[in-house]
């Protein structure tokens, strides 16, 4: 008799970090050398769908249909822990879909693995809770944890703990209901990757340590922001911890520079609303994308402003958004 059918597809959205993670503790486990705090979105949705069965003689996988062996080392790497901590042995195909440019800051791992340990737990009936999930999804991404639940997310180090890093919902995305604006300056992949950017900027940055050391402070001061929903307070430190990670990788050697010259139009631009009473801030990951964080009641103004700025090809919008869930299970 032929087994059930075993396969499942989750969707999972990307996160945005407020405080910065930006280094490592332990490469081979991929601890973070930092927390983080993170809102998940809503306007960008990856789609993955996982099947085991017994006859496949080996993983496949496809992103946006085609063959990503860069990333199916890491799919692999990630469907192997799941299998050994589930005690099955069998193959997969796994087939993603992101509507949104993948590997351009846009934080296309977070949603991806966040997506693949939601569904291969749900195709393979294994039942993990959150934490191992979450775990998981920590290990085969830093950011894919946080993506793993919707609206101010937090991922604290807990060398004490059951799992050397724990995250939380710290609120869910109605109680405080932000809106965020991608300008696209350059849809292209980046040039450096997180993980290698991470690594080089460790060894050679003469400035990692105070980068290290002063994230804690960052992480508790956003932390309070977001219980008080505080916006201005929000504003400050998300700049701040935004601005010393691109300080740390610039120092790096060679300098990691994400940037190009229309990032620094629509910072500047962000800045000068802000003075103007304009409730928004900025913020940039790994690439050349700025994002905009308001409150809803501004958000039209702020997009007019990003989308005429000479070099922003698009201007994505987007609110906050719930965490990675089953969409479809056919065991
Ligand atoms: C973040 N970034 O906190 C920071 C800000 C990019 C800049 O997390 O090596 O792809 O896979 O654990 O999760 C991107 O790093 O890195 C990231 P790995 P990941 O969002």
């Amino acid at each position: 008799m032929k087994p059930k059918i075993m396969q499942a597809t989750a969707v999972a959205h990307p996160n945005i970090a407020l405080v910065k993670y930006w280094g490592k503790r332990d490469v081979e486990r991929n601890i973070p050398a930092v927390g983080s705090l993170s809102i998940t979105l809503d306007g960008l949705t990856t789609t993955t769908t996982v099947r085991f069965d017994p006859e496949f003689e080996h993983d496949v996988f496809l992103l946006g249909g085609c063959e990503a062996p860069k990333m199916a080392q890491r799919v692999v790497g990630c469907l192997d822990r799941m299998r050994r901590r589930a005690g099955v042995s069998m193959h997969a195909v796994v087939e993603s879909e992101n509507d949104f440019p993948t590997a351009a800051g846009l934080a296309s791992s977070a949603s991806g693995f966040a997506a693949l340990v939601i569904a291969a737990d749900a195709a393979l009936g294994a039942g993990f809770d959150r934490s191992e999930l979450a775990d998981l999804a920590r290990q085969a991404s830093g950011s894919a944890a946080r993506s793993l639940f919707g609206g101010f997310v937090e991922l604290r180090l807990t060398p004490d703990g059951p799992y050397p890093t724990e995250t939380r919902q710290l609120l869910e995305p109605r109680a405080w209901p932000l809106r965020i604006l991608v300008a696209v300056t350059d849809p292209g992949p980046k040039a450096v990757g997180s993980t290698e950017g991470m690594l080089m900027t460790e060894l050679t940055s003469p400035y990692y340590r105070e980068w290290v050391e002063s994230s804690p402070a960052d992480l508790l001061e956003a932390r309070s922001a977001v219980e008080r929903r505080d916006f201005e307070a929000l504003a400050d430190v998300s700049e701040l911890s935004c601005l010393k990670m691109h300080a740390v990788m610039l120092s790096a050697r060679p300098g990691l520079v994400y940037w190009n010259g229309t990032t620094v139009e629509c910072i500047r631009r962000v800045r000068e609303l802000r003075a103007d009473g304009v409730a928004v801030f900025f913020t940039v990951d790994a690439g050349p994308q700025v994002k905009a964080v308001c409150l809803p009641e501004v958000y039209e103004r702020v997009e007019r402003d990003l989308a005429v700025l000479p070099g922003v090809t698009s201007v994505v919008e987007s609110g906050l958004g719930g965490g990675a869930r089953v969409v479809e299970d056919r065991r």
